[in-house]
């Protein structure tokens, strides 16, 4: 029977093979994964752990937190502050970045996160993530501690990216420039066991996900492209297509991950001063090196958006991405019409 490679092996063999990954971001990868196995394991109690509903609070982004948001970000930044592999975090659920304690060893990575996203879906049962991006602390030369502008990196900048789909299997899927390789939790064991590598989405796809209830706020090239998609086989895609929308982007992007599809949440009327609803620095620039790594592209309508330059950490932004030439098609519409 074939060896069961864990996470723990395949981060030693890629550290052995190519020096990608140096031995603190080896124990940071290992320390997040060992972070949402216990998030895991809140989220599949349910109801038993009394961890669903709201708490009485809430976020940066004037959203009610929900419990499970607010243990899934105190798991993590537990796990990840006395190691000595970090020098700040940076959450979706505070304010503002969290440095590591004086009484802790300083690492010279950082660590952003979006501790359980799609979380409106928790009390519903329907599959939420942990999403994470790692950037290298910068020699800033104001040789102070970490400031919250050095986090504004773009997300070509970042030396890992990943995330932990807590769905009817719990599974990381995880890049640190090599490609996309995917890990499924073994509960019997307790560690992720590698069960994919060399991701690859396909460059074509029959599928979108979108938000449809949207449709009246959105901008021509959008409308556009999704008006295109509906017309099927009679219309000028000469194909039917397929439309998916979990409200999970976790969710969303492993699905496209595994078969293929465009995810589209675009600047819409709604809140014009926004950009979009989602975040760049946690969400969009981890899942967009992601679906780089495995083929596929990731805009904001216009611009790659590994190549944005953020200018706040909650920074909010269109995301257009997955199979490469809808992507394409899509950005074209936005730089033609
Ligand atoms: P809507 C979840 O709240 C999230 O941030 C993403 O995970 C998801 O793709 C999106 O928002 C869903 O937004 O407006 O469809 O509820």
């Amino acid at each position: 029977m074939a060896h069961k490679i864990s996470l723990t092996r395949y981060l030693v063999e890629q550290q052995r093979s190519d020096g990608s990954i140096p031995s603190q971001l080896r124990l940071l990868l290992e320390v997040v994964a060992r972070a949402c196995k216990s998030i895991s394991q809140a989220v599949n109690k349910g109801a038993l752990g009394g961890v669903l509903g709201s708490a009485e609070s809430e976020n940066v982004q004037g959203e009610v937190q929900k419990k499970l948001d607010i243990i899934a970000n105190e798991v993590l930044i537990e796990a990840n502050e006395w190691g000595g592999h970090l020098a700040a975090m940076a959450s979706e659920e505070m304010d503002s970045i969290h440095l590591v304690p004086n009484r802790y060893p300083q690492g010279e990575y950082m660590l952003l996160f979006d501790p359980l996203d799609g979380s409106s879906n928790i009390d519903v049962n329907v599959s939420i993530g942990t999403i994470f991006s790692v950037l290298k602390k910068p020699e800033n030369g104001h040789g102070q501690g970490v400031q919250e502008s050095d986090f504004l990196q773009a997300g070509s900048k970042q030396v890992a990216a990943g995330y932990c789909i807590y769905g009817p299997q719990t599974t990381l899927v995880l890049t640190v420039g090599n490609g996309v390789a995917m890990f499924t939790l073994d509960r019997e064991q307790g560690s992720f066991i590698l069960t994919q590598e060399n991701i690859q989405i396909p460059a074509d796809t029959k599928e979108f996900a979108i938000n449809m209830s949207n449709q009246r706020h959105w901008d021509a090239p959008v409308t556009r492209y999704i008006d295109e998609c509906l017309a099927g086989k009679e219309g000028p895609r000469g194909k039917d297509f397929n439309m998916r929308w979990i409200a999970s982007m976790v969710a969303d992007v492993h699905r496209i991950l595994m078969r293929g599809g465009i995810f589209l949440y675009p600047w819409d009327k709604r809140e014009p001063e926004k950009a979009g609803k989602l975040r760049l620095m946690y969400e969009a620039n981890p899942m967009s090196w992601i679906v780089e790594q495995a083929g596929g592209a990731a805009t904001n309508g216009r611009q790659r958006i590994l190549d944005l330059a953020p200018t706040k950490l909650h920074e909010r932004v269109a995301v257009v991405l997955g199979s490469k030439n809808e992507v394409e098609r899509v950005t074209g519409y936005h730089t033609t019409l």
